[in-house]
């Protein structure tokens, strides 16, 4: 059986999806792409991206264009399907994978033998099975490689995502990538369509391993940031400068200490570490705690501000950076913006946002009187209080006397040095 590759099909035009998409495209590929979001799939058709990513916007446009990635809501027959849909937690941290059945039940009717289906999103362990199964029941005419692994009419893998948000073009080639299949064969089938665009390393296993990896580089990252938020909570009790002592720290051969922050927002860290807890609880306590102590670093900064806006009368707060994370736009699950949704709803004192990477506040915050949006030099002059939430360059640079006779509360150390 060979696969050939004329025709990749991306369900979901995400932060992944999309990029996956034009990056393929651009290797002469022809890409359907898919997405059952109707504003989505209207922009993406004009060749414009609704992804704030260095360079997206170029390859997409040139992919459009060319022909070679053509942009549908309803999903078409391809050699190849990669899924790359969301997969939240619901209300009890328990992992949500509607969307990944939603997903293979749009192309269940449509798989054809020697069709290859690769799932990349992040997965609870056995996720790749469970898709197996699903369309061994939704399509019992086809051999699926869970009862035929040699011979299959279908070959099905997981390879996770693992690219960097602000960096994901570079990482998508350069990364090493980790391939699960159902079976052998699958692995094999999954790796020689990944080489066709990865320069590192494509990395063979079982899918409940390339599953279970996925989900423990982000644990892995939860668990070290609330380590370093640990401890600057610690520091702030017994008066220690934390970004010295990291810093200090740090210099040992064997000692690499993360960055505390107002906390861990993202889609990806603060969600991933609960599917490894909901599959194995009473032997997750590491990954609980660091969870929850991380969780609870916007609480100790709400605080924090609270404490300092009782020293004035008219106290105003120049909040800087709402994303969740340094130079991107991306406001998801971010603790910023938790942190300034909380203080404004408190009817306490006067708020004033600078975010360089948004034009207008976000919904929860616009339609409250006490907060604008606006630019740093306007806030550094109102502010009595300044509060740093997001390292973006724009910050970085502001010089040390803009901040005399201010309370400055810094949770990421943007001004560590001054
Ligand atoms: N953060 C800290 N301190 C640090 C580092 C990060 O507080 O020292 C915070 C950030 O401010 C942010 C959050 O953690 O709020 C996450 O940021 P990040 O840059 O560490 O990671 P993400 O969420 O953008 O992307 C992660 C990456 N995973 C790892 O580095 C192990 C990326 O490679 C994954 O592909 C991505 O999750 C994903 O999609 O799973």
């Amino acid at each position: 059986m060979s696969i050939n590759y004329k025709s990749v099909s991306v369900i979901g035009l995400g932060y992944i999806g999309l990029p996956t998409a034009a990056i393929v495209a651009n290797r002469g590929i022809n890409v359907i792409g898919v997405d059952n979001n109707p504003d989505v799939v209207n922009v993406l058709k004009t060749g414009n991206t609704h992804i704030a990513e260095p360079d997206l916007d170029i390859l997409v446009h040139a992919a459009v264009n060319s022909g070679s990635l053509k942009v549908v809501s309803t999903p078409e027959k391809s050699d190849i399907f990669i899924i790359a849909v969301p997969t939240p937690f619901k209300e009890n941290h328990k992992p949500d994978i509607s969307y990944i059945d939603n997903a293979i039940k749009s192309i269940a009717s449509i798989i054809e033998k020697n069709n290859l289906i690769i799932l990349e999103s992040t997965s609870p362990v056995g996720t790749t099975e469970y898709i197996a199964n699903l369309i061994a029941e939704l399509r019992p005419d086809l051999q699926l490689p869970l009862s035929n692994k040699e011979n299959a009419d279908v070959n099905i893998a997981y390879c996770p995502e693992r690219v960097l948000p602000g960096k994901i073009l570079q990482e998508l080639v350069e990364n090493d990538r980790i391939i699960g299949g159902i079976s052998d064969v699958c692995s094999e089938k999954a790796k020689e369509f990944y080489k066709i665009f990865v320069k590192g390393n494509c990395i063979i296993t079982n899918s409940r391993t390339a599953e279970m990896t996925k989900l423990t580089e982000n644990a892995f990252r939860d668990v070290n940031i609330a380590f370093a938020n640990e401890l600057s909570i610690i520091c702030d009790e017994i008066d220690i400068n934390v970004w010295e002592l990291i810093n200090l720290a740090n210099r040992h051969p064997r000692v690499s200490i993360l960055q505390p922050g107002p906390g861990v927002g993202g889609h990806c860290i603060a969600v991933d570490p609960w599917f490894i807890i909901d599959a194995a609880p009473k032997q997750s306590k590491l990954l609980r705690v660091s969870r929850e102590v991380n969780d609870s670093k916007p609480d100790v900064v709400i605080k924090k501000i609270s404490d300092e806006m009782r020293k004035y009368d008219n106290p105003v707060v120049a909040c800087l950076g709402l994303s969740f994370k340094a130079n991107i736009d991306d406001l998801r699950e971010s603790a910023a913006l938790k942190i300034v949704h909380n203080l404004v709803n408190s009817n306490t004192g006067n708020y004033l946002v600078v975010e360089p990477y948004i034009n207008k506040l976000p919904i929860g915050l616009a339609d409250n009187v006490n907060v604008k949006l606006v630019d740093i030099d306007t806030a550094l002059d109102s502010a009595n209080i300044i509060l740093g939430l997001v390292e973006h360059s724009e910050f970085i640079n502001i010089s040390s006397d803009r901040l005399l006779n201010k309370s400055v509360v810094d949770t990421k150390g943007i001004w560590k040095t001054k």
